[in-house]
């Protein structure tokens, strides 16, 4: 096992890489930019190294300043968490070049799934479902609209460089195919410096499913089941749950699933936690979509349901070890959920909501866990994503854990910055949330439920695409009237007030 790795990663995940460092024996070396000096990821580790300025491209997303960082507390291996450097191949290479382990898969495996049209191809060659749609990019409007006319309206161009929905565009008809191309062309090229972009057909309301999968370095590979993601908001996840609902009707799905993703792992020589996502339409079909090769941030309701500690089994694959499970030792226990915590304002358009933390009681209790990044009298950054914690709770079944988080919520208290909090005990009281009924325009539907007129435009968009589906798949009524957030909590603020 190594002595020392550094943690290329700051906040909730950081803490949660030095907890595993420290329960296995290993020292800890933290990064800080500017801003984060006294920040909660710094104090805990055994030693840490200021790495530049707040602006992450200077600082988290600075391969030359992290690699000196490594090299100055000779540190033996990097956890690069989620989001910054972590689905990096470059950085992943130049860490293995410097003579450091690079905690996640090889560069390779990065590269091969970091393109969405190789992806995609991969999989396919693998024999694992995706949407119908082009094989590549398409490279002129004739093309495209040659293979929606084969795969019928509405069809979704999605960034080949991509992921996570930016450069996305719904094409209901024809004629709106070439505005579309460019709109979509051009939102990629800023966001990714790659232009391309590929076709599918679009698939109405589906949920989002993704599968966690475990390979050491000596070709075994094990699936620990699903997440059900379906509840997003700008392509944001808010909740995320152990088992799906929908695994609870149909058991069989989970393996079905579990199976195509570890197809798709294997085809692309996979090791480390990675995580295969799945589009899952009304009938239980399921596509691939695209494969996230780092660990999660929803990572804690696998663990909560398999009694697995994820980072520790990253450490022991990177060190070269063996899986410490079979796939037929896998056992799924109850039911756990997970809410995203965040410093924003639930009132206006969730709007970040940085600020120091002047009161702040967290909850406790059996099955209750809180991972975070933050302490009373600390000040949340403006620079990066403002994350206050994810509350994830455990218990026998689904509504034993939608009761304990509630109770979780209640007991949360934070005073100094706007949070979410308020915002979860609305959801988790909803009946169609209580009833499983998830996908991925919950949240639009949602917010239409329970609206009065005027429009607002994040809602606009989802419920825009939604709606498309809906009349794609023959239903088309208009949507209820749509209403502006704003005045939406307005209205549930009288109910209940927000804390
Ligand atoms: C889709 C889709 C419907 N059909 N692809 C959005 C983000 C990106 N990762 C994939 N996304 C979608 N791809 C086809 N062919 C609907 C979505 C989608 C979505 C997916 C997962 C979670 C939330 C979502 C919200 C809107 C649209």
């Amino acid at each position: 096992m190594f002595r020392k790795v550094l943690v290329a990663n700051r906040g909730e995940i950081a803490v949660r890489v030095i907890r595993a460092l420290k329960e296995l024996g290993i020292a800890s070396v933290a990064v800080y930019s500017e801003v984060d000096r006294a920040a909660l990821h710094v104090r805990m580790a055994d030693e840490a190294i200021a790495i530049g300025p707040a602006d992450s491209r200077e600082s988290y997303l600075n391969i030359s300043r992290i690699l000196e960082a490594a090299k100055r507390t000779n540190a033996e291996a990097v956890h690069p968490g989620y989001g910054f450097l972590s689905e990096n191949a470059a950085f992943a290479q130049a860490c293995t070049d410097a003579g450091l382990v690079f905690i996640g898969p090889s560069a390779a495996s990065i590269r091969g799934m970091g393109s969405k049209t190789a992806a995609r191809a991969l999989a396919r060659e693998a024999g694992v479902p995706t949407v119908p749609g082009a094989a590549g990019a398409v490279t002129s409007l004739a093309e495209a609209l040659a293979v929606a006319q084969e795969v019928g309206y509405p069809v979704l161009l999605k960034a080949a460089a991509g992921g996570g929905g930016k450069g996305m565009r719904l094409v209901q008809a024809e004629e709106e195919m070439e505005a579309a191309l460019r709109d979509a062309a051009g939102e990629a090229e800023r966001a990714f410096h790659d232009a391309r972009v590929y076709i599918e057909k679009a698939v109405g309301r589906p949920r989002h499913i993704e599968i966690q999968v475990l390979g050491d370095q000596h070709g075994n590979l094990i699936h620990l089941g699903e997440r059900e993601c379906s509840l997003q908001r700008r392509h944001q996840k808010v909740i995320e749950e152990c088992p799906s609902p929908l695994m609870r009707e149909y058991p069989e799905l989970r393996e079905q699933m579990g199976q195509a993703a570890l197809r798709a792992a294997s085809a692309a020589g996979y090791y480390n936690a990675g995580t295969v996502e799945f589009l899952v339409d009304d009938q239980r079909n399921f596509y691939f979509l695209e494969m996230n090769t780092r660990l999660q941030v929803e990572h804690p309701v696998t663990e909560w349901v398999t009694g697995l500690d994820l980072v520790h089994e990253q450490l022991r694959i990177a060190a070269g070890g063996r899986l410490a499970l079979r796939q037929e030792d896998v056992r799924w226990q109850g039911s756990a959920l997970e809410c995203r915590i965040y410093a924003e304002d639930p009132e206006n358009q969730f709007f970040p909501s940085p600020g120091r933390i002047t009161r702040l009681e967290r909850p406790a209790g059996p099955g209750v866990r809180v991972d975070s990044g933050v302490y009373l009298g600390w000040t949340i950054p403006m620079e990066y994503d403002p994350l206050i914690a994810k509350l994830s709770v455990h218990a026998a079944t689904r509504d034993l854990a939608i009761a304990r988080m509630r109770s979780a919520l209640e007991e949360y208290s934070v005073d100094g910055v706007k949070t979410t909090i308020g915002f979860f005990h609305h959801i988790l009281q909803d009946e169609e949330f209580a009833a499983g009924r998830l996908h991925t325009g919950f949240l639009a539907d949602y917010f239409a439920r329970r609206a009065t007129p005027e429009v607002a435009p994040e809602v606009e968009e989802v419920a825009a695409l939604v709606c498309a589906l809906d009349a794609a798949r023959g239903n088309g009524a208009p949507r209820g009237s749509m209403k502006n957030t704003q005045s939406l909590w307005r209205q549930l603020g009288r109910e209940r007030s927000f804390r």
